[in-house]
């Protein structure tokens, strides 16, 4: 589907160019451009609208981000996408919103953290992000997919969705429904959390999954993050607990096997050291106070999320087979209840981070 029209609209030429599919993600299709004859790369992705409605705000709030990092931050390392010929942050061809991003050298990423160290780096990275927007000027911010991480109508999303749901669905789904409703407290504590002025407005990333940050290739040194689309405001829970959602267990969202679910303390501590090194000093007292519920608060909305996505016919995620969304659910809500089981050893963590901070 890449063709030669989007590839000459950046000023490149195809035939110049090895084209493969690249990375793992859900949403974009995402290809990888090698130079024939020499190391130079791009990154060419095609944004899918039926998520991002809105394209230009993507490139929007990209641009005012690198400009402002550009004058307080100099030199740090934001992924700016390259413009067309025409001077344009997205070309569009057919209906279709394609960018392209230079591609970062020596740079990997992982899709599972294997070892401590990366942990503590992709963490760092993001917080160190976090930590050079605070003090921009959020107004001119749009969301990219609003109510993303809005918790509230997540969770009447998925109240919605249970008595649709076609019966054999609904009633396979019973047990794991029932759980989640259980836990609706997550919820609740949310939805009195967002109206408290406290709990401060940030420029968050929101999909802080290990697979966007790009590593050093070989001594795995965190070098940038990557994948901003969800680039818009919103709460330090969502990048903290996306990390802790994503970096304690070992193994992935993909997990069927339950067993296999655990939280790992010292990629618990890894991770919340590196955040915590970067933005510390940035906490509120209300965001100190809720480091541990941000664990729960994205495990538990990415459950419901794919529990939603299951009950509604397998809408949003793509699935390999019919029960997908459903095993991913489950894999969720295992993580869930290790999550809480450790609540005093995990909070003792958070607590020795933040005194080390001090
Ligand atoms: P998706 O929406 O598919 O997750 P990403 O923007 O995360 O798309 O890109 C997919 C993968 O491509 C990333 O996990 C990363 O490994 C790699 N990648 C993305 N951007 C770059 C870049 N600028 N340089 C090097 N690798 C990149
Ligand atoms: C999607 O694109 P990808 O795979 O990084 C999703 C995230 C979920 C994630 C779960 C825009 O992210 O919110 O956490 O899947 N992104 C969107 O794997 O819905
Ligand atoms: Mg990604």
């Amino acid at each position: 589907m890449v063709n030669n029209a989007i590839i000459a609209a950046f000023g490149l030429d195809a035939a110049n160019f090895e084209i493969k599919r690249f990375g793992s993600g859900h949403i974009n299709n995402t290809f990888l451009l090698s130079a024939i004859g020499d190391d130079k790369k791009y990154v060419l992705q095609k944004i899918n609208t039926n998520v991002f409605k809105e394209p230009a705000v993507i490139a929007t709030n990209q641009r005012l981000a690198a400009e402002y990092l550009a004058v307080h931050h100099p030199g740090y390392l934001f992924i700016t996408p390259i413009q067309t010929v025409n001077r344009e942050d997205l070309f569009v061809w057919e209906g279709d919103y394609w960018r392209l991003i230079p591609f970062i050298n020596d740079s990997t990423s992982v899709d599972q953290a294997d070892n401590t160290k990366q942990a503590y780096e992709a963490a760092k990275q993001f917080g160190k992000m976090a930590r050079y927007l605070d003090g921009i000027d959020m107004r001119p911010f749009k969301p990219t997919i609003p109510n993303f991480h809005n918790l509230t109508l997540r969770y009447s999303a998925f109240q919605e969705a249970i008595p649709q749901a076609k019966e054999d669905r609904k009633a396979a789904a019973q047990d794991t429904i029932e759980e989640f409703l259980r836990h609706s407290n997550i919820a609740i504590t949310y939805e009195q959390l967002k109206t408290d002025p406290a709990f401060k407005d940030r420029l968050m990333h929101h999909d802080t999954k290990i697979n966007n940050v790009l590593l050093h290739k070989t001594t795995f040194e965190g070098l940038c993050v990557c994948d901003l689309d969800t680039l818009m405001p919103g709460k330090l829970i969502s990048d903290l607990g996306d990390m802790v959602r994503t970096y304690v267990c070992p193994v992935s969202e993909e997990e069927r096997d339950l067993t296999l679910i655990h939280v790992r303390n010292e990629y618990f501590e890894a991770l919340m050291k590196g955040y915590l090194e970067e933005v510390g000093a940035t906490l509120t007292e209300v965001e100190r106070k809720h480091l541990f519920y941000a664990g729960k608060f994205m495990i538990y909305m990415q459950g419901i999320r794919f529990l939603t996505d299951y009950l509604n016919g397998d809408v949003y995620y793509p699935i390999k087979y019919p029960t997908h969304n459903f095993d991913r659910a489950k894999n969720q809500l295992t993580l869930l209840q290790q999550l809480i089981k450790k609540e005093p050893e995990l909070q003792a963590i958070i607590d020795q981070c933040l005194a080390q901070k001090a």
